[in-house]
């Protein structure tokens, strides 16, 4: 009983999920860093931890300044299209025009992985569609998650990384 109580307990209320993180525009570096302050600073979701930060090469429309990619961990209690909400706010603040699709963006925050949840909705697909094809994705949501499973597909993200094919460039910079 008593163990019951800790679960519920506010420590420990809410799902954990990953956000990617991303920009090549106006100093994409400042960008996440200023987008994880963001998300700490919020009061709808409690940021865990962060990854390291990567250069890397533009994949689907390729020819674009390399982007800087992180992934943070955080707890929420705000439903999934809550915290979608929640994070298109943070990028509209942060003064992202949507025009190309896969084209330079100031910010970009996607919702990766949801808890164990799986959506499959017009405009909310989760974990994210693209999420196991995408080295700049893996390489910083292994350095937090390596023994999450990806809830569709029943695999480790470690497993996932052993079976990427996307040899695209991805460089630790801080
Ligand atoms: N949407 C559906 N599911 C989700 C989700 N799980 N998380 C919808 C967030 N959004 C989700 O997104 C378009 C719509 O996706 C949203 O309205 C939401 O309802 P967007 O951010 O407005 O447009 P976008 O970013 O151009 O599209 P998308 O699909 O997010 O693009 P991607 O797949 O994120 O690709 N190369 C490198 N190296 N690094 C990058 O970060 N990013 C892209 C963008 C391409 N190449 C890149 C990188
Ligand atoms: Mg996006």
């Amino acid at each position: 009983m008593r163990q019951t109580e800790d679960f519920r307990s506010e420590q420990v209320r809410g799902v954990i999920c990953y956000i990617g993180i991303g920009s090549n525009q106006e100093r994409p570096l400042d960008q996440c860093r200023e987008a994880v302050r963001r998300i700490a600073d919020g009061s709808s979701m409690t940021l865990l931890r962060c990854s390291s930060f990567y250069r890397t090469e533009p994949v689907g429309f390729v020819d674009q300044e390399d982007f800087v990619n992180a992934v943070a961990e955080v707890r929420t209690v705000l439903t999934a299209r809550a915290l979608l909400q929640a994070l298109q706010q943070i990028e509209t603040e942060m003064g992202r025009v949507r025009t190309t699709r896969w084209g330079p963006r100031i910010i970009d925050l996607d919702i990766l992985l949801f808890g164990q949840e799986v959506v499959q909705e017009g405009d909310l697909v989760i974990p994210h569609p693209e999420l196991h094809r995408r080295r700049f994705v893996l390489v910083p949501l292994n350095e937090l998650a390596s023994y999450v499973i990806h809830p569709s597909f029943g695999v480790s993200i470690q497993g996932l990384m052993q079976r990427l094919q996307d040899e695209s460039r991805v460089e630790r910079i801080v």
